[in-house]
C-alpha cells in the first residue's frame, strides 16, 4: 500500500484591511457558520494556542487578530521592542487550522483622523493594573471594540492570565450590546509554574529562575486564605517573599472573582489573587483561583 501523504494543511487566510476582513465574514455569516475571534498581539506561544483550539471547539470558523496595538502602551513601555514573530506565529495557526488571520497594519486600525477612544469604568478601575498603567484599558477597550465590531464575531476568547482585561473587555462587550459572547480560558504556564507570556522572552537566565516565584506565592497564599486564615496577613508575607526573590512588588491582592472588589474576609468568596511584579526590565502578571 502507498503511503497516505501527511493531510494537507491549509494556510489560514491572511487578511490585513477591514475591507477584506468584511468580506470573509460575510461569506461565513452567509453560509450560517459561527464565527469566533482570539485577538492577539502575535508572538504566539502555548497560552495563545490554548484560546485558539477552544476557539476551534466552539465555532466553525476561526479568526486569529494579530496586532500589536500602539494605544495601549505608555511612552515608557515595551512598544518598539515588543516581540514579533509573524512567520512562526502563522505556522502555529496553519498547524491549528485557523481560517483566517487578520494582521492589520497600523494606519489600517487607526487612519489619519482617527479621534475615538473607548474609556472604560467600572472593572477598568480597580485600582490593580490600572493604577500602574492608567491608559492601558482605554487602550485596549478602543482595540477590542473595534475588533468585535470588524469581526461580528458569536464568540470571542480571552484568557484569564490577564485577568482585569478579562472583566473590562466583558464588560465593554455588555454596554455596548455586542452581539457576542466572551468566554475566558485558563491560564497556561511552564513545567515550572510561571505563566506563559511573550514578555517572558524578555527575562535574564537568572531571572527566569526567580520567575516562578510568583506562582508558587500566588498557591501557598491562596491555600492558606482557603483554610481560613487573614487575606491581609497572608498577602503580606507572600509580598514579602516576592520582593526577596528578586521582584519590585507592584501588587499583591485578594479580589472579588467577579466583581474585582477588595475582599477582607475568607468568606468572601469567590476570591481571586493577583499579582504583578517587576524584575529587572520585566514586568509580570499572574492570578490564580482561591
Ligand atoms: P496578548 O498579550 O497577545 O494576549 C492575547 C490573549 O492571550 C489574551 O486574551 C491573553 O489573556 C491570552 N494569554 C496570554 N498568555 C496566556 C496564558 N499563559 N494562558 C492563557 N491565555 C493567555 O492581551 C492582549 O494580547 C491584548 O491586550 C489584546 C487583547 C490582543 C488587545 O490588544
Amino acid at each position: 500500500m502507498p503511503n497516505k501523504p501527511p493531510p494537507k494543511l491549509a494556510r489560514p487566510r491572511i487578511v490585513r484591511t477591514v475591507a477584506a476582513l468584511r468580506r470573509s465574514v460575510m461569506g461565513y455569516k452567509a453560509a450560517g457558520e459561527t464565527v469566533a475571534l482570539v485577538p492577539t498581539m502575535g508572538a504566539l506561544h502555548d497560552g495563545h494556542l490554548s484560546l485558539v483550539r477552544l476557539a476551534r471547539r466552539r465555532a466553525r470558523r476561526v479568526i486569529v487578530s494579530i496586532f500589536v496595538n500602539p494605544a495601549q502602551f505608555a511612552p515608557h513601555e515595551d512598544l518598539a521592542s515588543y516581540p514579533r514573530s509573524f512567520d512562526a506565529d502563522l505556522a502555529a495557526l496553519a498547524k491549528a487550522n485557523v481560517d483566517l488571520v487578520f494582521a492589520p497594519a497600523v494606519e489600517a486600525m487607526y487612519p489619519p483622523g482617527f479621534a475615538l477612544r473607548i474609556v472604560p469604568e467600572g472593572p477598568a478601575k480597580a485600582a490593580l493594573e490600572d493604577a500602574f498603567r492608567p491608559d492601558f484599558f482605554t487602550g485596549v477597550a478602543t482595540v477590542v471594540g473595534k475588533l468585535l465590531i470588524q469581526c461580528a464575531p458569536t464568540i470571542a476568547v480571552f484568557g484569564e492570565k490577564d485577568y482585569q482585561q478579562l472583566k473590562v473587555v466583558t464588560q465593554l462587550a455588555r454596554d455596548l450590546d455586542l452581539p457576542v459572547k466572551i468566554i475566558g480560558a485558563p491560564i497556561v504556564r511552564e513545567a515550572d509554574g510561571l505563566a506563559m507570556s511573550s514578555r517572558n522572552a524578555y527575562l535574564s537566565e537568572h531571572e527566569r529562575k526567580a520567575a516562578p516565584t510568583l506562582y508558587r506565592v500566588l498557591k501557598d497564599c491562596a491555600g492558606r486564605i482557603k483554610r481560613g486564615e487573614l487575606p491581609a496577613r497572608v498577602l503580606d508575607e507572600g509580598g514579602a517573599a516576592i520582593e526577596r526573590a528578586g521582584f519590585t512588588l507592584d501588587y499583591l491582592e485578594a479580589r472579588h472573582a467577579d466583581t474585582l472588589r477588595k475582599i477582607e474576609l475568607p468568606a468572601d468568596a469567590p476570591i481571586r489573587l493577583l499579582v504583578a511584579a517587576r524584575i529587572g526590565r520585566t514586568r509580570l502578571i499572574d492570578n490564580v483561583a482561591v
